[in-house]
């Protein structure tokens, strides 16, 4: 067994939430009660979180800041040989590159982004650089390299990773392109967390969509769709097809759902229901939302069953079952 895979098993045994069933009725009740929120809290999409939120809440444990957790707490994930969504070791789009999209913001509004970028290891860290070094919120391929190469950032070797090979030579085999996310292929993460002082922050990082056209750009590093954070409000991140998601700007629409009263689960109950209605890819799609308000309460709400999400607080880091739209 991977060291990945044991530390998920013991976070999971080690837990009380450890059954999938019972673990989806506490978050159900939980989430629900307005004083249930605990900080701080540090929230992350699919079961890669429980490794990516060990690593955020070590950061926060030694002096970091809520933005220095969801950097370090990513970073893990795109260094993850077994995650073909994150990181250079992802699935390529359909020439055989993989290009890479992240985003990184915090409460007061600042944020960064970089999109379609090549070579780079850890472009969370870049799209850090994009938010702190530059007076811009979003560079893209060639220029986001640049910029990469004159901050210090090592340019990574081009070559698909073992795994991401032999995915990619059968994938050639029909060349289908059939955007199939998240029930096959998925595992992009989208971060969020919540300091004891309520300061937010969130990142979001991600190879994209696998065999995707040359320049496809996500929801991940844009703004608004994979990730948007408000201090005065909440935060919330997106995984899943990210065409869906672009389309009903579905992080800002929490946030925006939770200012106006909505507890984060009913935000992102909502913001699926406006996703599903305003999609026509069909049947097979899926999408995920995770939220947190200010006072620690969590929402987490998905197109279909399979969606979890890494939760981790004072008294532990579990693994939790999201509510879906539809049951199957
Ligand atoms: C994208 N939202 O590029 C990402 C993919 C994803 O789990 O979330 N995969 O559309």
């Amino acid at each position: 067994m991977s060291q990945r895979r044991k530390f998920i098993k013991q976070s999971l045994m080690g837990s009380a939430l450890f059954l999938p069933g019972v673990a989806s009725a506490c978050a159900q009740t939980a989430e629900k009660s307005p004083n249930s929120g605990e900080k701080p809290l540090i929230l992350s999409t699919w079961n890669h979180g429980i490794p990516a939120n060990a690593d955020a809440w070590a950061k926060l444990k030694e002096g970091g800041s809520i933005l220095d957790a969801v950097e370090a707490g990513v970073r893990n994930t795109e260094l993850d040989m077994d995650n073909l969504t994150v990181g250079l070791q992802g699935l390529p789009d359909r020439e055989g590159i993989t290009t890479l999209d992240a985003s990184i913001m915090t409460g007061d509004g600042s944020c960064g982004s970089v999109a379609f970028v090549r070579q780079i290891k850890h472009p969370i860290s870049l799209a850090r650089a994009v938010m702190e070094k530059t007076p811009h919120v979003m560079l893209a391929g060639e220029g986001a390299r640049q910029f990469a190469i004159a901050q210090g950032f090592p340019l990574e070797k081009e070559e698909l990773s073992p795994k991401a090979k032999v995915a990619y030579e059968e994938w050639k085999k029909t060349s289908q392109y059939k955007p199939i996310i998240n029930i096959e292929n998925h595992d992009t993460i989208g971060m969020i967390g919540i300091d004891a002082g309520g300061k937010l922050a969130g990142s979001c990082t991600t190879s994209g969509l696998a065999y995707k056209m040359h320049g496809r750009v996500g929801d991940s590093p844009i703004i608004g769709a994979g990730l948007y954070v408000d201090d005065e409000v909440g935060a919330a991140t997106a995984t899943g097809l990210g065409e869906t998601i672009i389309r009903v700007c579905g992080s800002f629409l929490i946030v925006e759902l939770m200012r106006q009263g909505r507890t984060p689960q009913e935000a992102c109950e909502e913001a699926v229901r406006r996703l599903v209605a305003k999609n026509k890819e069909g049947d097979g799609i899926q999408a995920g939302f995770l939220a947190i308000n200010k006072y620690g309460e969590v929402g987490a709400y998905a197109i279909r069953p399979g969606f979890n999400y890494a939760r981790a607080t004072e008294s532990g880091n579990v693994l939790i079952d999201a509510a879906s739209y539809y049951s199957s």
